[in-house]
């Protein structure tokens, strides 16, 4: 039997002292929570969670029952532990302060519940992602939302949970990135996949080609780069977008590859979230040996000026986003 999540989480704190207790603790109740999560997506058409819940969130996007429930699923498990202070989500307007009845921690989880939530009615994979940052104001103070203004650079854990043929965590505390799968029988998360590294070059790149004439000239040159036969850089590569950012991002952290959601002219920013999307992913890329930018700066650079920021993203395999950045450099020199 491989070592569980719990154990590997003790080992690396009593080995390597690089977890602190409280740290530790978030990331088996995030781990615990995502396990309710995966039981409520896999029962499908069957458990009556699928559909619209018949509202927005703050995004403006139709909230999908499942949405709301990994949403809950989450605050619930995290709110009494006293490892945080506050938290937010893709699908809450403003911050979740921890209530006072609950010991304050010195942590912040940022979470999108459930990412690729589109593609819950028609069973492709889908996940949560989830940032946690230390608060900057005082324990004795109530934590507020300039707390979660912090650059990414600033992340102390990051991970996601993919709900697809089988259910796998992967995680970093910034010592490397580490992927558990869900182990039904026990209920527990077994280390699979350790110390992934991203390859530095892919034959995938990801985007969705019908916005790519409203994407910048730079781009729609990667693009077509890719395209291109050259036998001695395995072109064309192959094209694999499912719609489901945390899907398409782990198959490209195994294999090697590019994801891309470029601003475009209607959205300059592009679609994806800043802390609750590209952050997370970006600290685990870069763990693995990738790189993370919105086409010009690093991600992780990126100082947030509001709780649901948008920003360009270009994550994945070292020299695939080096290529298209230079592209971009290219359009703008
Ligand atoms: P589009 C899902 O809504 C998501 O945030 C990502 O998971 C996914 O990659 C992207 O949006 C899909 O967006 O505009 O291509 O449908």
């Amino acid at each position: 039997m491989s070592v569980s999540l719990s154990r590997y989480l003790v080992e690396q704190q009593r080995a390597k002292g690089n977890i602190p207790p409280e740290l530790r603790l978030l990331l088996e109740v995030v781990a615990r929570a995502c396990k309710s999560i995966s039981h409520s997506v896999n029962k499908g058409a069957l458990g009556e969670v699928l559909g619209s819940a018949g509202s927005e969130n703050v995004q403006g996007e139709i909230q999908k029952k499942l949405d709301i429930i990994a949403n809950e699923v989450l605050i619930e498990a995290n709110e009494w532990g006293g490892h945080l202070a506050a938290m937010a989500s893709e699908e809450m307007d403003g911050i979740y302060m921890v209530p006072n009845r609950y010991p304050q921690g010195e942590y912040l989880l940022l979470f999108d519940p459930l990412d690729g939530s589109s593609n819950i009615d028609v069973n492709v994979s889908i996940g949560t992602i989830f940032s946690v940052f230390r608060r900057k104001s005082s324990v004795g103070d109530l934590a507020n939302v300039n707390d979660f203004l912090q650059k990414g650079s600033e992340q102390v854990a990051a991970g996601y949970v993919i709900y697809g043929s089988s259910t796998m965590l992967v995680y970093t505390t910034g010592h490397g990135v580490n992927g558990f799968t869900l182990e039904p029988s026990i209920g527990e998360f077994c280390l699979s996949h350790e110390n992934m590294r991203i390859p530095e070059d892919g034959t995938i790149y990801s985007i969705n080609e019908g916005n790519l004439l409203s994407c910048s000239p730079g781009v729609q040159a990667y693009i077509q780069w890719c395209k291109e036969t050259d036998k001695a850089t395995q072109r064309p590569y192959s094209a694999r977008y499912i719609g489901s950012l945390v899907a398409d991002f782990h198959r490209n952290l195994i294999k090697g590859g590019i994801y891309i959601y470029p601003g475009t002219v209607k959205n300059q920013d592009g679609k994806l979230r800043l802390q609750y999307e590209s952050n997370p992913l970006a600290f685990i890329v870069e763990q693995a040996g990738g790189k993370a930018s919105d086409g010009v700066r690093r991600i992780m650079d990126i100082q947030p000026s509001s709780l649901h920021q948008r920003a360009p993203l270009f994550i994945g395999s070292k020299n695939m986003v080096e290529l298209v950045e230079r592209l971009i450099a290219e359009e703008n020199a």
